[in-house]
């Protein structure tokens, strides 16, 4: 089947009607996506290999909460198949975006290179990389998937060696995001998650969290420029029922050190969700990173879409105005389908998600709350959700030369016949 392709004329007659309508509710439609153009989203590198990464020896699944059961043919097998699928995902993504490394995705010309010993050069294809497609990176150092990470501890170890090995990882981490920075003249994050906790009830949830507390501070001793930005992100239930980094202790732990805390979507309790704490964390903390996932009940990491989770929480962002605040980074993992689609499916319905948000009257919803004109507030609200945006994002995508509409799937088809399936 080929997926159709509306002509520019079509596309630009829509726009117009659709700015027409939006007008008439106060919204300028140019103003909105020159607003949209603005916001860059940090697409995550492992989706392209299953977050199996560079190192030296056999490439082997994740270990360490990470889950990957899926087996879709295709996936990168190095570096250079990594950025040509990710060039491609981005050729199907409007906009211009960010890159999202992890550690393991150095390059050391086959020489085994421990996680206590990288360094900068490692990662310098990926610095002209960026350059050549005028892009920005961020970076993570990899708790997981390493024989010193099999006991269930890393930073939080009882084991001072074990520690010690990562600590000198977190930190050379640090100084690769300084050098992203410099070479990219841009702000790089660099954001530590650990795996760390056990699967049953601890008999010790203390000890843990103040051997992490005492590690994190090691790791942030050196002081690195505005550039740099260290951020730490939660989990609510890792392997099991003790997670050491929860959410309230990185909370605590961002709050106390001026560190920026990560919130991932997929973290959350099934009754909870990050776009109400956003209100309350933004209160107390200038900024704050955004890890964009999909939970369905335990289970985070599902293909983004567009789904009330990420349309409630690009509200919050667009209400709140705070898309200045906020840094957004999406991180999902799903091995069983074309990886370079679930990348761009992901993008796009974020995209759109902040695009639906910015189309909306904000500033009447809140004066109809506020002069308890509910019923109003609520049929505009109702009302608003099937006006024209799909127009809108039409002409984005046009103005953007990227593909309109599904037609971005002749593309993918072609690119796996003609690059994935060789893959074996
Ligand atoms: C895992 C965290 C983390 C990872 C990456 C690979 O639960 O969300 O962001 O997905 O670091
Ligand atoms: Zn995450």
């Amino acid at each position: 089947m080929k997926y159709p392709n509306y002509s520019d004329a079509l596309i630009e007659k829509r726009y117009a009607d659709a700015r027409e309508i939006y007008d008439d509710f106060g919204i300028n439609t140019d103003t909105v996506l020159r607003k949209l153009d603005k916001i860059r989203i940090s697409m995550h590198c492992w989706q392209g290999d299953d977050a199996r990464g560079f190192e030296c020896g056999e490439s082997k699944p994740p270990t360490g909460g990470i889950p990957a059961a899926g087996s879709k043919p295709g996936r990168a097998r190095n570096a250079d198949e990594l950025r040509q699928d990710a060039e491609k995902a981005f050729s199907l993504i409007p906009g211009k975006h960010r890159f999202n490394l992890h550690a393991v995705y150095l390059e050391t010309g086959g020489k085994s290179v421990d996680r206590d010993e990288i360094e900068p050069e490692h990662f310098a294809r990926w610095a002209d990389w960026a350059k050549s497609l005028r892009i920005q990176l961020d970076f993570n150092p990899t708790f997981f998937s390493h024989p010193k990470s099999a006991s269930g501890f890393t930073l939080s170890s009882p084991d001072k060696a074990v520690r010690k090995f990562w600590i000198e990882h977190a930190k050379r981490c640090r100084f690769v995001a300084e050098y992203f920075s410099k070479e990219l003249n841009s702000v790089v994050i660099c954001n530590t998650w650990i795996p760390d906790g056990v699967r049953d009830f601890p008999a010790d949830r203390w000890n843990p969290r103040e051997i992490l507390i005492d590690s994190l501070d090691e790791i942030f001793r050196k002081k690195y420029g505005s550039k740099v930005k260290d951020s730490v992100e939660g989990k609510l239930f890792g392997s099991g029922e003790y997670v050491v980094g929860s959410n309230d202790f990185c909370l605590s732990y961002a709050l106390t050190r001026k560190k920026l805390l990560c919130m991932d979507m997929g973290h959350c309790h099934p009754a909870e969700a990050v776009h109400d704490k956003l209100s309350t964390v933004l209160a107390f903390m200038p900024e704050v990173l955004l890890h964009i996932s999909r939970q369905i009940r335990r289970d985070s990491g599902h293909v983004v879409i567009l789904n009330d989770d990420l349309e409630n929480l690009a509200r919050e962002i667009v209400r709140g105005r705070a898309i200045g605040e906020v840094y957004l980074a999406t991180d999902f993992l799903d091995t069983s389908v074309n990886r370079i689609g679930a990348w761009v499916i992901g993008m796009r319905s974020t995209q759109k998600a902040l695009l639906n948000a910015l189309l909306e009257p904000a500033a009447v919803y809140r004066s109809l709350e506020r002069d308890g004109r509910k019923a109003e507030m609520l049929a505009l609200m109702e009302e608003m959700k099937s006006l024209p945006a799909g127009a809108v994002w039409d002409y984005f995508c046009l103005k953007h030369n990227v593909p309109v509409s599904v037609a971005w799937l002749n593309d993918l088809r072609a690119y796996e016949q003609s690059v994935l399936s060789k893959r074996n």
